[in-house]
Formats: structure tokens, sequence, C-alpha cells
């Protein structure tokens, strides 16, 4: 079998998706996802100019070697640009070798371990009433697990809630907006919150917690030993991880679960991180963490050290993720949980998918190669439309991390 041809697909049903379109001679093709939430065109360009002119003639069963050759033929390696390409390509090479050999993906990453996959839902809502019914709504439609974030008092706008009605989107059309952070009245209000959510849903519901790269490590430490009592599955993000020492500062000062690593795009950016235990949780997935072929060596390394994977599954993920994702899930020992934000229906009709929810569990389906497919004529109906993360600036006007 041979690559023929490949293309980029790049569509915006609400917000932007960066699709890689792979065919080969055997008239199959497959689907990858280089979505890069800000900057899709740099992948897109990455694609088209650099990556898919070295792999047309190749064979697409050559997943090892051509990933190979994308990473180390590079010179430059590593970045979330690259590597979100080569996870396209690879995707996109696992999605034909299951079509080819007529088979789900998982079933090429050894198998089914396990019958569904546990996911969890985002709960928010502008102040702590209103987060608790948003908790409310999703245990009744039969999460499991459960993430909570609620408006700070005395912030106008926080991660994770919407400025308005309807479901919350980080990117925002046009050039980035500007928000106020502060630390000090967010460290006051995070363990008020789950107090209220323990007190008014119990011990059963698996609770997490986002706290977006916002801390330094020995508030993220402070915030761990108060949050304690209310036994979450894990704390996300606490603190910028280009210093992965930091985390050892966290681990020191409490017992609350710690996942890290959605911006991540290498083992390397988690290699401290893991083999040192100072975190629970790996979070780097497909689409940005270069594929299957990086991620199952990544998951094995970290299967080492009882780190299991949590992978991110946010909306700026596309459909072609989500699927791979649940097939990844699937298969791994070390599956810890799967991250679920569910897309529009506009993302959901031009990403037609086999992958399904039922009673906090999803499950890949089991159509050959990945299950999801891209509707090209429907995609055409929403072109790219230029869109950015917020950024964030402390209150005396200190730029910090969104
Ligand atoms: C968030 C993401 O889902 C999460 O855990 O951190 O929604 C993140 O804000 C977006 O993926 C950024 O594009
Ligand atoms: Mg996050």
């Amino acid at each position: 079998m041979k690559i023929t041809n490949a293309y980029v697909n790049i569509t915006s049903p609400g917000r932007n998706f960066v699709t890689l379109k792979i065919e080969t001679d055997e008239g199959i093709h497959g689907l990858g996802d280089g979505t890069l939430n800000g900057r899709e065109l740099s992948v897109a360009s990455y694609l088209t100019e650099h990556v898919i002119p070295c792999i047309i003639g190749r064979d697409p069963f050559q997943t090892e070697d051509i990933w190979q050759y994308l990473y180390r033929g590079a010179y430059w390696r590593r970045g979330p640009v690259t590597m979100a390409a080569i996870a396209a390509v690879d995707v996109a090479l696992w999605d034909i070798k299951g079509k080819a050999l007529n088979t789900p993906v998982y079933n090429l990453l050894g198998g089914k371990s396990r019958e569904g996959i546990l996911v969890y839902a985002h709960a928010n809502g502008k102040d702590i009433d209103h987060a608790l019914e948003d908790v409310a709504r999703h245990k009744e439609m039969g999460f499991k697990a459960i993430r909570v974030q609620s408006g700070i008092p005395g912030l106008a706008t926080t991660y994770g809630i919407s400025k308005g009605p309807g479901r919350y989107e980080p990117a925002e059309r046009g050039l980035p907006s500007e928000y106020e952070w502060s630390s000090e009245l967010y460290l006051r209000h995070v363990s008020k919150l789950f107090a209220q959510v323990r007190e008014v849903f119990g011990d059963e519901l698996h609770l997490l917690h986002d706290c977006h790269h916002r801390l330094t490590p020995i508030e993220a430490g402070r915030l761990g030993k108060e949050l304690e009592p209310f036994h979450l599955f894990w704390m996300e993000d606490p603190t910028p991880a280009e210093l992965q020492e930091g985390y050892k500062i966290i681990r020191e000062h409490t017992t609350t679960p710690i996942a890290v690593g959605e911006v991540f795009n290498s083992i390397w950016d988690a290699h401290d991180l893991i083999r040192n235990q100072w975190i629970d949780y790996l979070r780097m997935t497909l689409v940005h963490g270069g594929g299957f072929t990086h991620l199952k060596k990544a998951a094995d390394f970290a299967d080492l050290y009882h780190v299991r994977t949590g992978f991110h599954g946010a909306t700026d993920l596309s459909p072609v993720t989500m699927a791979a994702a649940l097939h990844f899930d699937t298969a791994i020992h070390n599956f810890g949980i799967q991250e679920l934000m569910p897309h529009t229906d506009e993302t959901d009709a031009v990403f037609p998918h086999q992958y399904s929810f039922k009673d906090g569990l999803m499950v890949p389906g089991d159509a050959p190669g990945l299950g999801v497919e891209l509707d090209e004529s429907l995609a055409a109906k929403y072109p790219y439309q230029r869109a950015y993360l917020p950024v964030n600036r402390k209150l005396d006007g200190t730029l910090t991390d969104w």
C-alpha cells in the first residue's frame, strides 16, 4: 500500500479545526487531528509545506519509521506546532492501518483492557450556587466524575466560566481578550466551593478541579492541603510545569492527586515529573503529543511509576482526537480517566462518529480504524475564523498565565 495524496481541511463549525486526510492507492483513507487552539494556521502550513511532500509514496503501515522520520528528520525537535503536525500524520496512518486490517484501532494497541471508559464532565457556574446546579445537572445525566469550576468573588471573569448564556468555549473570535486574575481571591474561595459540593452531593462523585497553571508551587501545596478533606480525584495544572521540580514542593505538602500535561508535546516535558512520582495523571493527549506512536511509549513509561493517563478532551480537540483517545483509553493498562467536553451539534455533524456515551462511560465503537469521518461538503460551509485564547493579567496589570 502507498500514500498517494494528503491534504489539510480547516473548518469552523463554532470553533476552528484542522484535519489531515491521507489517501492511499488501495482507496483507503485516514484522518488525523492537527488542531492547536489559536495557532491552527501554523499547523496547517507545517503540514502542507513541510510534511505532506515527504510522505507521498511511503507505506502507511510504517508508522514507526514515518514518525521517526518526521521527528528526527526535521532536525528542529518538539514544540506544539511540530508535534501536532506529526500527530495528525500518525493518527491518520493508524486509522488507515485499522481500516486495511478491518479492525478497530484499539485492537492494534493491545485489545480491550476495559469495556467502558470513565469520563468526566465540566460543571461550571458564575457562583457556588450556579456551580452546584450544574453539578446536579451532570449527575442527572449519569456522570460519575465531574470537574467543578466557579466564578471568583471579586473577579469579573475567570477560567472555565462562560461570560454569558450558553456553553463555555475558551477561544474567542478576533484578537485575544484580556482577563483579570488574583490568586489571593481564588485561594480564599476554592475550598468553600468544594466543601459545599461535598455537603450537597456526598462522597460518591469523583470531583476534579483545574487550577489552569495559575499558582506558585507553595500556593498549590496550600490549596491541595485545604482540599484534602474533600478527596478530589485530581487537582489539575496547579503550577506551570516548565520547572518540573516545582511539583516536588507541591508533593511535599499534600496528598491531593495531581494531573498535568495538556500543554505538553513530548515525554520530555514530563520525564522528571513521572520518574520522581511528582504527579498522578498525565494529560498529554494524542493531537498535541505526537499521536499513538509517541503516546504509547509515554504511557508505558508512566505505568512504571504508577502514573495513569487522564487525557485532555476539550472542545478544541476535534472528534478525530476524541475517537482516537477512546481507542487508546480502551487498550492501555494504566488508563485513569478521559475528559469529555461535548462538541456542538454542528461539529458532530461535520465529524460523524461511532463513539458514544452511556451511564458515565464512553465506548469508541467497533468500526475498523477510528470510526470517525469528515463530511467535507458540510465542513466547507464553515470557513476558518481567526480566534485566540484570552490573555490574563494580575490586578496590578502584570501579565500572568491564563
Ligand atoms: C482546559 C482546556 O479542559 C481543560 O482542562 O484546560 O479547556 C483548555 O483551557 C483549552 O484546551 C485551551 O485551548
Ligand atoms: Mg485543563
